[in-house]
């Protein structure tokens, strides 16, 4: 039987592109300086060119919310983001898989407010004992070339480097661990006692679907992601509006100081936040941008908007993603999206947390910075 690709990907070998799903910016050159946290003010650019404003369903909800969960209406929004180069907190990535801006329907949904916490997932492999895959040494058979010795389990940890460093390789901060798992968020020392509600982490897509099936609920796609974390606002860089830090407030957990070496954690947390750390957006949800990445369910492809709109016209209706992943910067792996950006992020290096972006990640690796949060269709 051939080797599911994804299987080749979660080892020291050959380190998983949901790394360079969440933050790489190819190519790029960088040794950026930076500097404490500063008021951002409008953009210099007209924010939301190509945004028409969102009209939220009247639709209401089926019952009462489910536990933890929020009702969001569902209706049509423009979806994607403008280049945010030049933008206060805008990064360096001109995001070109997240255009063309255009306008989807979607129907409405019940959400979790929070990405899913250690507590959460702990309930649900004391009911099923669940397995995750960084728990899961690597078969023989599907790596044939590996020395027995590297056949462990583990997952992917971020390990700054002792200096200064291009920011073109993220292998340069990420370290295969072994004995790194959701219970070790950054290896076998590391632990998750007194940490039930910060979220889990070095979670692969695999296992939140399977802690989202035991729950009765589903993983959202992209389109129900971006729909709710935009809070019925049409075209704002962020969850919360167009101000990164409004009143000098940090409304997400993101990195602060000079990436990968400093982290100055003006904004409370160096690693992840307890879930609702920070306000809520409109629609009641919490750390849409930033803490951790958040599994969606479509498949990764750079064009996916334009085959969308190629497929359905001017209002797309609830998109489910292309059928298969294709990724011209890492081709042969087979990704899944992420959204929403985590504690690593920051306009020198990787700026989604600005709410149209969009990540992608090998299906089989976690990371000490990949979570999710469940969605449910009915009551
Ligand atoms: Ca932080
Ligand atoms: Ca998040």
């Amino acid at each position: 039987m051939p080797t599911p690709p994804h299987r080749r990907s979660r080892f020291p070998w050959s380190i998983a592109a949901g790394l360079g799903a969440a933050g790489v910016v190819y190519g790029a050159m960088l040794l950026l300086a930076s500097g404490p946290l500063r008021p951002a003010g409008r953009s210099p650019t007209p924010p939301g060119r190509g945004f028409a404003p969102t009209t939220s369903s009247t639709t209401p909800p089926p019952g009462p919310a489910p536990e933890r969960m929020a009702w969001i209406p569902g209706g049509e929004f423009s979806m994607g983001c403008d280049d945010p180069r030049g933008k206060p907190f805008g990064g360096g990535d001109p995001m070109p898989d997240a255009r063309p801006v255009h306008r989807v329907q979607v129907d409405g949904f019940w959400m979790d407010r929070t990405e899913v916490t250690n507590d959460q997932f702990a309930a649900f492999v004391a009911a099923t004992g669940y397995v995750t895959i960084a728990e899961t040494p690597p078969r023989a058979e599907d790596f044939p070339d590996a020395p027995p010795e590297n056949l462990v389990a583990g997952s992917i940890v971020f390990s700054p480097p002792d200096g200064p460093v291009p920011l073109d390789n993220h292998y340069r901060w990420w370290s295969y661990i072994p004995g790194a798992d959701w219970r070790h968020p950054t290896g076998p020392d590391s632990s998750i006692e007194g940490h039930g509600d910060d979220p889990v982490v070095q979670v692969a897509y695999a296992d939140a679907l399977a802690y989202a099936t035991w729950a009765g609920k589903r993983l959202p796609t992209e389109a129900e992601w971006e729909f709710a974390a935009r809070g019925g606002l049409a075209g704002a860089a962020y969850p919360w509006g167009d101000e990164f830090l409004p009143g000098g407030r940090p409304m997400a957990n993101t990195w602060q100081g000079r990436f990968p070496l400093e982290n100055t954690a003006e904004d409370g947390y160096a690693t992840v936040a307890p879930v609702a750390s920070f306000p809520a957006n409109a629609y009641g949800l919490h750390d849409l941008s930033g803490n951790v990445w958040e599994w969606c369910s479509d498949w990764y492809r750079p064009d996916s908007y334009a085959r969308d709109i190629r497929r359905e016209g001017m209002v797309v209706k609830n998109p489910q993603g292309p059928d298969t992943s294709h990724d011209p910067q890492e081709p042969g792996q087979a990704k899944r999206i992420l959204r929403g950006g985590s504690f690593m992020c920051t306009e020198q290096y990787c700026s989604r947390y600005i709410v149209g972006t969009r990540g992608k990640g090998e299906v089989s690796s976690g990371a000490n910075h990949i979570g999710f949060r469940c969605v449910r269709t009915e009551q």
